[in-house]
């Protein structure tokens, strides 16, 4: 299948400067192209990622995709798809995140060969660029109507936005300009938040360069809830896993809804059409099997964490699901247990009843005694209905952890 039809078919195309243009172009050989990421956090996070893969689909049809990481830009602050005015990073905090996120991308494309990625950063021309050159050389181009047209300014100019995030489309379509001098960068891809910013830099090539160039946006990822793709109750979801544990990114896409799972099939695997078609089958006929969302996780944390981390990832989620923790290691407990309610056992011993109201496990002690009666609290995953247990440190998983559950699901970790 062609590129462009591979891209519709997954859904991952939202606008297109010129669609024929853009095909035409594609077929007359390899083509450069860039997606440009600002160092807003010391890490990418999965919102990241789809431009990522494009960058990656255009490489395995033989294009050659550049990375910019905004050292530049990201001194200044997008406003688009943003409310409210950011506040600025220091000097030394932007220098920093950028090198983070230089090293997070570095994994991802292929560096050798004819069609070799590359990654630059935007501060090496941008940070040199005097005022008055950027106002005589760019500025001329930018009539002030055009730039309050855009979304990004249009939607802000009630509640507010300053000169210094106004100009950013300036420096964004600055930067396709000078990609497309120094490299022969002839696209631009993006969310479609930045297609006010794409247009921005394919129209500067036109006015001062005489030159055509493309954009192309893929559209906002979204879930059926209407909350925020991305996001679970501990905050973002992280490329880094020291941030975001291989577990937690593991578990993230496996709680992909039915509604959703095709989709970001085809937005973050490499699947073809065939596989994909039999996923949609099995979600809309087998959903409780969840076949489509254990393959879903498989393959985008293989992608990001590789193979082994997966396997450690598959391992922990089966040990939790069936109850089997006492086969845990202890890097798999720390691992799996990072984010539940976890509590400091004082001394050497202490009797079950009082630990499980410390802990907050139980509501009370009388409560307690009646869970373990019941047959509802699991000791290390063995159910325990002894109402005077004492827990003994040494007793415990690796000398140290008691993996306490209560129900069929909810886990508490004494350390
Ligand atoms: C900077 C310099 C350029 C071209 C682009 C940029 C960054 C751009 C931006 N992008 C977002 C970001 O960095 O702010 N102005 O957080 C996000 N991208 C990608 C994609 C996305 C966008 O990195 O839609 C989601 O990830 O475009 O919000 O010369």
């Amino acid at each position: 299948m062609k590129l462009l039809d591979d891209l519709e078919f997954r859904g991952l195309i939202y606008q297109m400067t010129d669609r024929e243009g853009l095909a035409q172009r594609l077929e007359e050989g390899a083509l450069t192209l860039y997606n440009g990421f600002d160092p807003t956090a010391e890490s990418l996070h999965v919102g990241s990622l789809l431009p990522i893969l494009v960058l990656r689909r255009f490489q395995l049809a033989g294009h050659r995709p550049i990375a910019v990481v905004g050292g530049g830009t990201g001194l200044i602050g997008d406003p688009s798809g943003k409310v409210n005015e950011r506040s600025l990073n220091s000097d030394e905090v932007v220098a920093e995140w950028t090198g983070k996120l230089k090293a997070q991308l570095e994994t991802f494309l292929d560096f050798s060969g004819a069609r070799a990625a590359r990654i630059v950063n935007n501060y090496d021309w941008l940070g040199p660029l005097k005022a008055i050159e950027l106002l005589r050389e760019v500025g001329k181009h930018f009539p002030v109507p055009y730039m309050l047209a855009k979304d990004s300014v249009a939607s802000r100019l009630e509640t507010g936005i300053s000169f210094t995030e106004f100009s950013y489309m300036i420096l964004q379509a600055y930067d396709f300009l000078v990609l497309n001098q120094n490299l022969d960068c002839q696209l631009q891809i993006g969310g479609s938040d930045q297609w006010g910013n794409i247009t921005a830099g394919a129209d500067l090539i036109r006015r001062a360069a005489g030159r055509k160039a493309h954009g192309l946006t893929f559209p906002l990822v979204t879930k059926a809830d209407g909350t925020k793709f991305g996001k679970t109750e501990g905050g973002a979801v992280w490329l880094d896993p020291a941030k975001t544990t291989p577990y937690q990114f593991y578990q993230f896409w496996v709680n992909a809804d039915d509604q959703s799972v095709v989709t970001y099939l085809k937005y973050f695997t490499f699947l073809e059409r065939e596989e994909l078609l039999a996923m949609e089958e099995t979600t809309r006929t087998a959903p409780a099997k969840r076949e489509a969302q254990r393959r879903l996780a498989e393959e985008v944390t293989t992608l990001v964490h590789g193979e082994a981390a997966t396997q450690r990832a598959q391992q922990i989620s089966r040990a939790l699901f069936y109850g089997e923790v006492a086969a845990l290691s202890a890097d798999e407990i720390e691992e799996g247990f990072g984010d539940v309610p976890s509590h400091l056992l004082e001394g050497e011993e202490e009797a079950l009843v009082e630990l499980l109201v410390k802990a907050r496990v139980c509501a009370s002690k009388r409560q307690a005694r009646e869970d373990l009666d019941k047959g509802a609290i699991y000791l290390n995953g063995e159910r325990c209905t002894e109402g005077d247990k004492v827990l003994r440190r040494a007793e415990g998983l690796h000398g140290r952890y008691h993996i306490i559950r209560r129900g069929k699901n909810k886990y508490y970790l004494i350390r």
